[in-house]
Order: structure tokens, then C-alpha cells, then sequence
């Protein structure tokens, strides 16, 4: 049976306009994107961009790759918000800082696949940067399960005046199979849970935002408490939502983040442009990896 991924809003349809994205209902988006099998997303549009670049490269320069005069084309450039690249069945896209930016995409790109008639089987991979907790500068936090900033495993959607709970979770075989990819390369991964704030500042138990209103003490007992009671390896600003929003369209998704710092060391992220460039890399290398594994199985099975 040729099944499909598919929405179940009944109010979508052909006149919609993801505007966003720069894209409508009415594109040929079938033949543009109904091979997408990955999409994966992160705060910076250049992250985004060099991905794709580094993926169209490791593939073999696919035909299914969307350029323009020899160089990938920034599908989305036209609506000035995000950016999105296309490299064989993988696509790149940029969500912003943040929860609330991050879901416009996020909705936008899963009206595209239901609208592309994508395969059932797409797996959302976010890629990103976070603050550690305990962890070494430069550890990929693979998240096994996202806590939103009051410590709850839901991301809290406010809608018709009401905060709906919507249960997040990642997928367990994409995380374990991550580590597997983050062992072979030699590169430092752990798999452990990640608290997804709605600011970077006192959101995360900064002191140095432009308020403070408690102590350093009040800070540390809180990020241990978070550490130790329950797990959480990472402070980040979008696994909730993320993993929420892929539970409810039911599409798996995995979460992985560079800790540029640990926070509870440290509040300033001073690590240097080379590094966090190297963290990065290590993290497309993973990804990558996991692609290519996952498209060469799917071809033998
Ligand atoms: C990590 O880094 C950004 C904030 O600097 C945010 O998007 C996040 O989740
Ligand atoms: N991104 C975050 O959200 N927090 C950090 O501490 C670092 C990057």
C-alpha cells in the first residue's frame, strides 16, 4: 500500500499560501519535494545553508538537489524570514531563536510535505547549539526526553486562551543510532534530557541578563536540581516544541545540540568562533552520517 504522511486539518487546502516560506499549495510542490525523507532544522540560516552544502557534497552532488547556476538555491530567500536548502531527500531550514519562530516554519514545513504528499516515513532532526549541564564544552547532548522551563516533560501551547499540554517526546532509535554515528566518528555525545526555555536569560538562570531578581545560590540549586533529579544535560530554546509539534503530526524527531558552555560553571559563552565551528562540523558530520546510514539501509531492505 503506497501510504502517505498526511495532516488531518480539514480546513487545508489549494488555495493556501505558506507565506513564510515563500511557497503556495498551488507550486508544483509534489514534484519538487515529494522525496524529502529528512528535514533538518536549526536557529541560524548560515548553519542551515552550510549543511546543505556539506550533505550535497557527501551525497554525490544529487540531481534531486535544488540549485540555481551551479549553487543551492535558498528555496524560502524570497519571503526574507527563513532559509531553506534542499540536498537530495534532506532539507535544511532555519527556524530562528526560540519557540514562537520556531513553530510559524514548523508549520508551514509540514503543510509542504502533506501538500508534496511525502512518504510517511520523514524524520525532523533539529540541529543545534545549547548550554551544558556538567558536560564538556563541545559535547553533543543527544535529547532523550525535553522538560519545558518549569520542568515538566510537555510543551505548553496557548491557544483559544487555553494552555493545552502536549506531550514531547523524541525518537529512540534515531537518538541511539545518533550516539552509534557520534561513537564511530570518535566524536563526544551523551544521550540525556534537555529543559527548552522561552529566554535565554533569566529563562536559563542567567545572572547577567539586563534583570536579575535572585542569587547565584538560587540559580545553582535550581540547575542542579535540573541536573540531578532530572537528568538534564542541556538548557536549549525549542526541543519542546519541536518534539511536541512532530509527536502531533506524527513524524519522528530527534534533537542534537553542541553545549557551547557548562552552565554550571559559567554563564557567558565565550568559547571561540574556531570552536564553536568545529562543534558544528561534529555535529553535521553526525547527522550526516545517520543519512546516509538510514538511506543506505532503506535501500538494501
Ligand atoms: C540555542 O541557541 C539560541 C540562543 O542563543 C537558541 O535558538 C537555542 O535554542
Ligand atoms: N543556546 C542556549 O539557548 N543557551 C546557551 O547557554 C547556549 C546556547
Amino acid at each position: 500500500m503506497n501510504s502517505h504522511f498526511q495532516l488531518d486539518n480539514p480546513n487545508l487546502g489549494k488555495e493556501d499560501i505558506l507565506y513564510h516560506i515563500g511557497l503556495t499549495a498551488k507550486d508544483d510542490l509534489q514534484s519538487m519535494f515529494q522525496d524529502v525523507k529528512f528535514v533538518c532544522m536549526g536557529g541560524k540560516p548560515s548553519r542551515m545553508q552550510k549543511f546543505a552544502a556539506y550533505l550535497d557534497d557527501k551525497l554525490g552532488k544529487p540531481e534531486t538537489s535544488r540549485r540555481e547556476k551551479g549553487e543551492l538555491l535558498d528555496i524560502s530567500g524570497s519571503a526574507g524570514r527563513y532559509s531553506m536548502y534542499k540536498a537530495g531527500p534532506v532539507l535544511s531550514v532555519s527556524h530562528g531563536i526560540g519557540q514562537a519562530s520556531l513553530s510559524v516554519v514548523l508549520n508551514e514545513i509540514l503543510k509542504l510535505l502533506h501538500y508534496a504528499k511525502c512518504n510517511k516515513d520523514v524524520i525532523f532532526i533539529r540541529i543545534g547549539s545549547s548550554g551544558g549541564l556538567g558536560v564538556e564544552p563541545g559535547t553533543l547532548v543527544i535529547t532523550d526526553q525535553p522538560y519545558n522551563s518549569t520542568l515538566e516533560p510537555v510543551f505548553l501551547h496557548i491557544s483559544l486562551g487555553r494552555s493545552i499540554p502536549r506531550p514531547c517526546s523524541t525518537c529512540p532509535d534515531t537518538r541511539r543510532e545518533l550516539l552509534n554515528c557520534s561513537k564511530n566518528l570518535g566524536i563526544p555525545a551523551v544521550i540525556g534530557n534537555t529543559m527548552a526555555t522561552d529566554d535565554f536569560f533569566e529563562g536559563q538562570c542567567r545572572l547577567d541578563g539586563a534583570f536579575c531578581d535572585y542569587s547565584d545560590e538560587d540559580k545553582m540549586n535550581f540547575l542542579k536540581r535540573a541536573n540531578q533529579e532530572l537528568g538534564v544535560k542541556n538548557i536549549e530554546m525549542e526541543s519542546t516544541c519541536f518534539s511536541a509539534m512532530c509527536n502531533r503530526a506524527n513524524v519522528k524527531s530527534a534533537v542534537i545540540c553542541s553545549a557551547l558552555l557548562n552552565r554550571l560553571q559559567q554563564d557567558v559563552v565565550d568559547a571561540t568562533v574556531q570552536d564553536m565551528d568545529k562543534w558544528q562540523q561534529q555535529s553535521f558530520e553526525v547527522v550526516a552520517a545517520f543519512i546516509s546510514n538510514t538511506v543506505n539501509d532503506n535501500v538494501v531492505s
